[in-house]
């Protein structure tokens, strides 16, 4: 029978178990910090819960709304549901690809999401949690909003950078109030905004400061220690109130009459949507929401980054305390940050390895990214992603310890057994160490697992096929195969029990793995409960062919990806001059929209400055001769600052042709040349990339 020894932690007999993972915004793809943050560490929870039979809903969703969601729209052109809508199937596929097994992956844009977050806000505000206080704010006039505090930039009053954000300097990172940038402007217009009045919401999470005390510092001591020294610095310095509502017309509406033009603050909705999500999923499987959520006998994790717990542990907490109706949850097991190659994690400075670039790069190898995430997690201080770690990982560790103990056990079988489990003949000292060994790890992972020590469980994982190849190797079935040809059987039918044991209990950390395993060891469903045996293969069963399960990886694939990290630091280089540069340019507010038919009513053609000289008692003034091919026109243009009559001669340019003519200094003046400006704020023509016949229309 197996022995499963039910761990300490887990008398409390729970009948069910909630465990999120935090939204990811939708305004970018995910990378491997992400996943070894926060994706990872609870898969493999949630995995390890339901392989030991119990009642698990494992949710997660985009987040899709706040103001990361809108000026990330703005800067790629794309309306906020576009862009949500983008991200989000991206980054639903990333976890699907890497066998994260949400049952269900939703999104804080959906109708039901606004109901469900429109709906907790009422029912808080009815029972009057809220104060509602009138504030100062910046509107943009031209675009009739309020603006948030990344909508404005303006100089920094510290170091006077021109270009700092409303709350933060970029360039000294002095933290700061909008009203404190000197020469402060909107970045819809461009234009300076003004201080208006507004009304919000706000959270006192004061009241609850002692409340949270008792239920955290005293009642949750066994939170991992770098959580548990957020709380308690959060709670120390006192808590304040919160706005909980802002002026934007992109997000969760707030549900009161007067309040039109305001929105729940995404960090009010986000964690509902933890909510939401459950409801869907119950929905769809016929089961009640609220027993998920609302049932004492429910255990609630919270999987998350350390930059999420002040949200985690103290605002949602009291936002479901104060509702009144649900259960708080018992742990958070926030994990710290990954960094690669010794930088911390940019997405914007593209110093990231980005989950779907990996699986064009190396496809079908996600179980090795997992099992180096995993025996490499953030999960008491931030650590670091090396591609040589990486590549020693899965040449040293996987290949070498997991893939050699299955392919000698396969390639052993098939050859003095025609690949049929053999029997056991004499066994000994060996054996029986084996079996005691194997009935104990399940519960060895699992304990460790269920303390959310997954690096320490993923090592006894290894601990396991360590032994396998030991045995193996002790046991030297290509020795005995001549000697003591029953011995030889005992030592592979004791190898492939052994590894039916690892595939049992590595599903929750290398689920592609496990399920290749099981296929060829002919295994059908299993759970945690039937490892800790040597009885899992009968006798005579017919295994699958060998197979190398994990390649080694050389090390020209491993320098492209350093290679291509560096590259991209290059390129940020790049960027980070050119927009130095575009900083020093004034900030042109883009015009509003023109139909098609507008643009076409322009005459756009090239032309050949055939002759040129300058205009009498005009300084910046020069009369040119164009050649359109099929006529020629005199244009007076105010170039003559930048450049002399000679110089322009031959030189092609693009034309307003059918611009009102216009007497300029006494000459009709019969079009319009187009002009830009360089670096140096110097005109420049204009004009195509390559010679074209004079005359030829711009389309
Ligand atoms: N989207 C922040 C983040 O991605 C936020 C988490 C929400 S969890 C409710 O770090
Ligand atoms: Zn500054």
């Amino acid at each position: 029978m197996p022995i499963f020894a039910a761990p300490e932690l887990y008398m409390k007999n729970y009948k069910r178990h909630t465990i999120t993972a935090a939204l990811p915004y939708a305004n970018g793809p995910v990378h491997i910090g992400h996943l070894a943050g926060c994706y990872l560490p609870a898969d493999i929870y949630a995995r390890y819960m339901r392989s030991i039979g119990e009642d698990v809903v494992y949710v997660c969703g985009s987040d899709e709304n706040g103001v990361a969601i809108t000026l990330k729209a703005m800067q790629e052109g794309l309306t906020p549901q576009e862009l949500v809508d983008k991200y989000h199937g991206m980054i639903k596929k990333a976890f699907e690809d890497f066998g994260i097994s949400f049952d269900i992956y939703s999104r804080t844009s959906s109708p039901e999401h606004h109901q469900t977050a429109s709906d907790f806000f009422k029912v808080l505000y009815d029972k009057g949690v809220f104060t509602k206080k009138v504030s100062k704010q910046y509107y943009d006039v031209k675009f009739k909003q309020f603006l948030a505090d990344r909508y404005i930039f303006g100089e920094c009053p510290n170091c006077h950078y021109p270009n700092a954000y409303g709350d933060q300097c970029e360039n000294c990172g002095t933290s700061l109030d909008p009203t404190d940038l000197i020469n402060p402007k909107s970045r819809l217009s461009g234009e300076q905004p003004e201080i208006r009045e507004t009304e919000h919401w706000y959270l006192p999470l004061q009241k609850y400061e002692e409340w949270l005390k008792g239920w955290i510092l005293d009642g949750h001591s066994e939170w991992k220690a770098n959580v548990l020294g957020q709380c308690r610095s959060w709670l120390m310095q006192g808590l304040h109130e919160r706005s909980i509502t802002r002026d934007m017309n992109w997000g969760v509406p707030v549900p009161l009459p007067g309040a039109e033009g305001k929105v729940l603050y995404v960090w009010l909705d986000a964690p509902i949507g933890y909510i939401t999500a459950t409801k869907q999923w119950a929905a769809a499987q016929n089961k009640d929401w609220k027993l998920y959520w609302q049932d004492e006998d429910t255990r609630l994790i919270h999987f998350i980054g350390k930059d999420n717990i002040v949200f985690h542990c103290i605002i949602f907490p009291v936002m479901l305390k104060a509702h009144g109706e649900f259960i708080l949850p018992d742990n958070v097991p926030a994990n710290e940050f990954l960094n690669i190659e010794g930088e911390k994690v940019s997405t914007s400075r593209n110093w990231a390895v980005w989950l779907h670039e990996y699986l064009v790069d190396f496809p079908g190898k996600q179980d090795v990214l997992r099992y180096v995430l995993c025996s490499n997690a953030p999960e008491t201080k931030d650590n670091d992603f090396l591609w040589k770690d990486f590549q020693a990982k899965n040449n040293n560790e996987l290949a070498a310890i997991v893939g050699n103990l299955v392919n000698r056990v396969l390639v052993l079988t098939h050859n003095y057994y025609q690949g049929h489990t053999p029997p056991r003949g004499e066994t000994g000292d060996a054996e029986r160490f084996l079996t005691d060994e194997i009935e104990d790890y399940p519960s060895r992972i699992g304990t460790l697992a269920q303390e959310f020590k997954f690096r320490e469980a993923l090592t006894e994982l290894m601990n396991l096929a360590r032994l396998g190849n030991k045995y193996l190797t002790d046991g030297e079935p290509w020795k005995t195969i001549k000697t003591h040809p029953e011995y030889a059987g005992t030592v592979l039918n004791y190898s492939l029990q052994l590894l039916a044991n690892f595939a049992i209990l590595s599903e929750p950390f290398l689920p592609g793995t496990s399920a290749k395993l099981k296929h060829i060891l002919k295994m059908g469903v299993t759970g945690w409960n039937d490892a800790g045996n040597m009885d899992m293969i009968a006798e005579g069963t017919l295994i699958g062919e060998p197979v190398i399960l994990f390649e080694k990886i050389d090390d020209e694939t491993i320098e492209k990806q350093v290679l291509k990290l560096q590259n991209s630091k290059k390129q940020l280089q790049t960027v980070l001059e050119t927009d130095k540069e575009a900083e020093k340019t004034d900030f042109i507010p883009f015009k509003d929209n023109i139909t098609f038919d507008d643009f076409s009513k322009l005459d756009l053609r090239i032309g050949t400055i055939e002759a040129a000289e300058k205009v009498k008692d005009a300084d910046k003034l020069l009369k040119l001769l164009v050649d359109l091919g099929s006529e020629k026109r005199t244009v007076v243009s105010g170039i003559a600052l930048s450049f002399s009559a000679e110089e322009v001669v031959g030189k092609q340019v693009c034309l307003v042709a059918n611009l009102e003519p216009r007497k300029i200094k006494g000459i009709l003046s019969q079009g319009m040349i187009l002009m830009t400006e360089d670096e140096n704020k110097k005109l420049v023509f204009v004009n195509p990339d390559g010679i074209v016949p004079a005359g030829q229309g711009v389309s």
